[in-house]
């Protein structure tokens, strides 16, 4: 029995127990056959874009830059950054508190389970959606860090254990926010756009953050299932790390080929989302992507993101349309995708505000 106050449906059993307890995978996670993964988890592609912030401060580097993050956000909708300036020390304290918290009894993890039908927050397994039907092999906690309102509100929701686990990711959160705008406004020039451009239209010190913890486990059968099914992000801009476990794997459109992820040390991935697609009328890819889980490892990620405030009115920026470049998606507010973007039910969400007569 779940414990009094918790909703049963987001913790249907723990993909952690499951994993130490079965060799096979239970029914619910089965993919259907032309769905599930074709590559390994660590057959990594040396094509996914490196990008190094080293010298961002000097002029020439930052052109060099964001030259370099233009190209990769046209061809992949993702790439890794290395030499930027967030400390090993904070990522890895992050990744101690991520492993810790998994690590705890279910019981003290189901004391954070998130209720049903509000915005979903806090610990799931399986799935955050309780009408799914199929299960993904993960654990997973969502916070909400951004505004300052938002976290002033739930800061008491987080998880006591392990210990620092609060001030760490206060400590996190903040430490991506600082990265997150630069990287927003380098995307920004990338279009021609001013630096603040993409930071500002979703509503600047009101965007919102979402930090996410996922663990993936060992699993006995991992071509029959996925640790999180194909999607593309539905936000901004995403940044992850992982633990030294690769797993995420990206899937470039014209070739519909899958390319892992390599997760390289000290290193970070950003890939693009829905709302910087639209925003640059379909020039850059809010790229798909999942995650394959393995056999042997345990994988862990800790994925931020940038997302618009409910508030903000989203659409093609009207600097970038012109009469060679009409439209191709319609107006909406944030709040007003957030239901589209969540329910994951197509494999791009963002054709849903695709104008009439337009194609990708
Ligand atoms: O764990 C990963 O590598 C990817 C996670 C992800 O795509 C997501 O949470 O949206
Ligand atoms: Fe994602």
């Amino acid at each position: 029995m779940a414990p009094p106050g918790v909703t049963p449906e987001l913790v249907p059993i723990s993909v952690a127990k499951l994993a130490s307890d079965f060799s096979h995978v239970p029914e619910k996670f089965v993919l259907a056959k032309g769905g599930r993964p074709l590559t390994v988890f660590d057959d990594y592609s040396k094509e996914v874009p490196v990008i190094s912030l080293k010298g961002i401060d000097s002029e020439s580097e930052r052109s060099r830059i964001v030259a370099e993050i233009g190209h990769a956000c046209a061809e992949w909708g993702i790439f890794q950054i290395i030499d930027h300036d967030v400390s090993t020390d904070i990522l890895n304290r992050m990744l101690e508190i991520t492993m810790g918290f998994f690590n705890l009894p279910l019981e003290e993890k189901t004391k954070y389970a998130g209720k049903a039908g509000s915005f979903p927050v806090g610990y799931a397994s399986g799935s955050h959606r309780p009408d799914d039907n199929l299960l993904d092999w993960r654990e997973l906690f969502v916070h909400r860090c951004l505004p300052e309102s938002i976290r002033e509100t739930e800061y008491e929701t987080w998880p006591e254990k392990p210990d620092g686990y609060r001030k760490t990711l206060t400590e996190y959160s903040d430490t991506m926010d600082r990265l997150m705008t630069l990287l927003l406004g380098l995307v920004s020039e990338s279009l021609g756009l001013p630096t603040n451009y993409i930071k500002n239209v979703g509503g600047g010190e009101q965007s919102e953050q979402k930090v996410l913890l996922n663990y993936y486990p060992q699993c006995p059968q991992p071509d029959r299932t996925l640790g999180l099914r194909d999607h593309t992000d539905y936000g901004s801009l995403t940044v992850l790390q992982q633990n030294g476990v690769g797993g995420l794997q990206v899937c470039k459109e014209e070739t519909d080929t899958w390319f892992a992820v390599e997760p390289i040390p000290g290193a970070l991935t950003c890939n693009l989302g829905d709302q910087i697609h639209v925003l640059s009328n379909g020039k850059y890819r809010s790229v798909e992507h999942h995650v394959v889980v393995n056999s042997n490892h345990t994988r862990l990620s800790v994925v931020t993101f940038a997302n618009p405030s409910r508030k903000s009115l989203m659409g093609p920026a009207p600097e970038l349309i012109s009469e060679t470049n009409p439209p191709k998606y319609r107006n909406y507010t944030f709040e007003e995708y957030l239901p589209i973007g969540f329910a994951m039910k197509t494999r791009k969400a963002y054709d849903a505000v695709l104008l009439e007569g337009a194609t990708e």
